[in-house]
């Protein structure tokens, strides 16, 4: 069966129920290009989606050496054919004719064309010349989570081996270093406990500050394929917006922002309570029980319900779900990251798991997420600062086994203090101790808090930075040097997915002009630089990404992140592999832990952890006596109140997150016409409540301002909780990408000109989602103006008349087809 839908208008495309416990059946997405008929496509080559952290598979589909069109691929165990809106649209970026196509450099203060070789020489002499006079600490990398492995890997070489700097983090400090340090804490090594596939057999799944519908919206779809089935899941959902997640939930909870450490006590106190403790896995599994039981003695719902304001028996009722669920599933992302109390947070989602024994069995996990699509290789890497295969950076052994794999001496490893973190750095540029700063693949200038700040630090004289990336973004308007990068689709490598599922993206067409693949311009400012190991030979000696997967390969042996049972030959063709992936694991694994746990013992762990108010280290013996058999820590947590309240000057809580049809900072979606149509300008969020009392109407346009500065948008009147205002962060400094920097006349858009320089103290993520400021009316829409904001997600009108709905006309509808080869292939089953 075949049916067309505009998947702009309808983001989830239509519904495959089917019943607890069964394989998700397959449907297959297919997208071509006006004019484009099937027959037509010369070739499909296999990749899988770059714009969120699902893992989508699919084939670009290809004619005359261009890009037409995608297709879901049925046989992978990620999504079974399915796509979403930005997988559907966004290739179409990758054609944009204002794609870098040339290295640029400054002269008398302007960026102007040159070749390659000019540029890297320049960027080649001047981190010698800095080497030299002040040393590795002089030179800063910062990456992203959308590269590939290889790259990744090459970077982390070139950066700690070759460089010898401590400076090189990814923007997935921004994203999911929460995550991370969540993982860490509690099982003492990164590495996703779950898998995607719990969805099939979860009685109740819980998602906490994850807006699952917009920004994974193809596991959504599995979610309500359920839905539909028998034995349907009920689904908690904790986020102070009316998101699709929480109009399908069972129990909604929308607290408070900044308050999640008091609500998930409350929750644990609950299910410690009426006992729905599972004693003989914490027997088993944990350290910490009596700690964490007596520090939730006190937290009942009574007294979350004044911090979080929400009904005591509405965190009853939910603890009445977590407590009462067979096969828990939990999600964790954002609205828990991006706060004060991030890590102590995400922990107590690992804690309610570890009490209820709800871990390493189908239908029973934690996903405590990713958002970008390569995170995971960021962080497995090492280009997160953190020692590639989860290697323990206080550990000398570990920092030993990583030297004798790349030859060299272990001093020349930094490993004197903790990983520099991004926000460190950029403080480090400021103050003149970093020189020269290489960003990849990220647009700091639309991405970071407190802009203003951040486009100061950029443009000093006293910094060279050098961008590498697609298009003169932001940030590569304020660059020394700017590169021009390769991007998926035009170039080969591997990645994995918030479940560890690693994919193959095979090249599908030449890049644009002398743009080259980002392992390229990696290897070649190697090469430039001569790096070399202890016996003299190049410190990098591979030369494509095959041969970078292979030395990878060599890293992870023996780690947790095992990737040597894969091969590229074996990721061609079927489905994606989760790792581990070895002689013992031939086929990958589908969860971790589930024969206890297995990488906390002191000598294995990642880390020895952290005090989760201070973020100090612990010292290796302090871990070894809290935890010397190596189980789960139940780390235990104080609720503390955020740090920017609302007050008489700035009276809103103000929150900033994502839509479903835009990514990031828009330098993709932007650029592709569906998905730009329906969400083309920035718009603001305010409750009806609020509205009413302060006499405001959908339109309106409206300037939030915050002690760091302000933006403006006009006014959307949503469900949403009342004191909140809510900005999309997608939207830099101009409507149309490729316009020309900030001045006077063009006010402001972007959300975080408000947004402030703080973090959690444990996992160094900013704090995007909590700040305290001001609404001012500028003009009256008196019914002329609508926000531009789309009325499917959780920016819906309160009234629904109030806007037209969103679709995305002729050009948005794309084909689904029911696929009934692979109904019986479940992975689990
Ligand atoms: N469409 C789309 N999809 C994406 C991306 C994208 O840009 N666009 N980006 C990808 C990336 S990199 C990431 S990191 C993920 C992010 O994915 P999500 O985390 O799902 O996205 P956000 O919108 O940032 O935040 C999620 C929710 O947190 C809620 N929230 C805010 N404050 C609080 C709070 O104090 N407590 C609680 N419990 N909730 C709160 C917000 O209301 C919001 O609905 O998405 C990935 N997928
Ligand atoms: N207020 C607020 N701010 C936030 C967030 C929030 O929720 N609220 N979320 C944070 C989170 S979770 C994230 S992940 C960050 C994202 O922030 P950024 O990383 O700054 O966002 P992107 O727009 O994805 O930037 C990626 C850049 O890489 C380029 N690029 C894409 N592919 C390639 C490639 O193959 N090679 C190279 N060299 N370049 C490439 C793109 O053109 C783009 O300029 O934003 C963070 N900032
Ligand atoms: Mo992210």
């Amino acid at each position: 069966m075949e049916t067309s839908v505009d998947r702009i208008a309808q983001p989830w495309g239509g519904r495959v129920p089917y019943d607890r416990s069964r394989p998700w059946p397959a449907r297959v997405d297919t997208y071509l290009a006006e004019g484009i008929e099937p027959g037509m496509v010369e070739e499909w080559v296999q990749t899988a989606s770059i714009l969120h952290s699902d893992g989508d598979a699919m084939d670009v589909a290809v004619v005359d050496g261009r890009m037409v069109g995608v297709r879901g691929r049925a046989v992978d165990r990620v999504n079974r054919g399915r796509l979403g809106p930005k997988d559907l649209f966004g290739w179409q970026a990758n054609a944009s004719p204002d794609r870098l196509t040339q290295p640029l450099v400054r002269r008398d203060g302007r960026l102007r064309e040159t070749d390659w070789d000019t540029a890297m020489n320049l960027v080649a002499s001047r981190s010698r010349d800095l080497l030299g006079k002040d040393g590795p600490g002089a030179i800063g990398f910062y990456t992203t989570g959308q590269l590939f492995l290889e790259e990744y890997y090459t970077l982390t070489v070139l950066a700690r081996g070759g460089i010898g700097t401590n400076h090189l983090d990814g923007n997935t400090r921004l994203c999911t270093s929460t995550a991370a340090e969540a993982l860490k804490e509690t099982f003492g090594c990164d590495g996703q406990p779950g898998s995607y596939d719990d969805i099939d057999h979860s009685d109740v799944i819980a998602l906490f500050g994850h807006n699952l519908a917009e920004t994974q919206p193809v596991q959504w779809m599995r979610i309500l394929d359920r839905l539909e089935g028998a034995e349907p899941p009920r689904l908690v959902c904790v986020d102070p917006r009316p998101t699709p997640v929480a109009r399908r939930a069972t129990v909604h909870l929308a607290p408070r922002l900044g308050t999640n450490v008091a609500l998930f006590n409350a929750l644990l106190h609950e299910i410690i309570r009426t006992d729905r403790v599972d004693h003989d896995y914490i027997e088993a599994h944990t350290v910490g029980y009596e700690e964490l039981a007596a520090r939730v003695k006190n937290c009942g719902p009574a007294w979350a319900a004044d911090i979080c304001d929400v009904p005591a028996a509405k965190i009853a009722e939910a603890a009445e779900v977590l407590g009462s669920a067979e096969q828990l599933l939990s999600t964790v992302l954002q609205g828990v990251y991006q706060s004060h109390q991030a890590t102590a947070a995400a922990v107590q989602i690992n804690n309610l798991h570890l009490i209820r024994g709800m871990l390493g069995r189908p239908g029973a996990g934690v996903l405590q997420m990713n958002g970008q699509p390569t995170a995971q290789n960021t962080r497995e890497c090492g280009a997160n600062g953190d020692l590639p295969g989860f290697r323990n950076w206080q550990n000398d052994e570990h920092v030993a086994d990583l030297a004798r794999v790349w030859n060299v001496e272990p001093m020349t490893i930094p490993h004197y203090a903790p990983p520099t973190h991004a926000m460190q750095m950029f403080r480090y540029a400021e103050q003149g101790s970093l020189k020269m700063l290489w960003i990849s693949g990220t647009n700091p200038a639309v991405s970071l808090p407190e802009l203003s700040r951040i486009r100061g630090i950029l443009a000093q004289e006293q910094l060279f930075t050098v961008v590498q990336d697609l298009y003169l973004t932001e940030t590569a308007q304020l660059a020394d040097v700017v590169l021009p990068a390769a991007t998926w689709g035009e170039k080969t490598g591997t990645f994995t997915n918030a479940d560890r599922t690693v994919h193959l993206s095979d090249k599908a067409v030449e890049p644009p002009g002398q743009a080259k693949p980002d392992l390229d311009i990696f290897l070649d400012y190697a090469a430039r630089m001569d790096f070399r190991d202890k016996d003299g030979g190049p410190l990098i000696p591979w030369r494509d990404p095959e041969s970078a997967f292979e030395a990878w390969k060599r890293c992870s042996a023996g780690r947790p992140c095992d990737y040597t049972g894969l091969t590229y030959d074996l990721l061609r063709g079927g489905s994606g592999i989760q790792w581990p992936c070895n002689e013992q694991a031939p086929n990958g694994t589908h969860r971790l832990y589930t024969e206890g746990i297995s990488w906390a013992h002191p000598d294995d762990c990642e880390s020895y952890g952290k005090d989760l108010v201070t973020g100090a280290t612990m010292e290796p013996v302090e871990y070894r006596s809290l935890n010397p058999d190596g189980k789960a820590v139940l780390k235990a947590a104080e609720y503390l109140p955020p740090h920017e309240m609302p007050n008489q000057e700035y009276p809103f809580q103000l929150t900033t997150g994502r839509t479903v049809y835009h990514f990031h900072t828009r330098t993709k979606t932007a650029r592709a016409p569906q998905l730009n149509a329906a969400a083309p300008q920035v718009w603001v969020e305010i409750s009806t409540a609020d509205a009413q009392r302060l006499g405001l109407s959908e339109g309106d346009l409206v300037k939030v301002t915050s002690p760091r500065g302000a933006m403006q948008g006009r006014l959307r009147i949503t469900d949403l909780r009342q004191g909140l205002l809510f900005i999309p962060f997608h939207y830099g400094y101009w409507d149309t990408p490729g316009g020309s920097g900030p001045d006077e006349r063009t006010p402001p858009r972007a959300a975080n000109e408000t947004t402030i320089t703080d973090w959690d103290p444990v996992s160094k993520q900013p704090l995007f989602k909590t700040a305290a400021a001001a609404l001012t009316l500028l003009e009256r829409s008196n019914g002329h103006h609508r926000a531009p904001a789309p009325t499917t997600t959780a920016s819906a009108p309160a009234d629904p008349t109030a806007a037209p709905t969103t679709d995305g006309g002729p050009t948005a509808h794309v084909t689904q087809r029911r696929d009934t080869t692979w109904d019986a292939a479940g992975d689990d089953l």
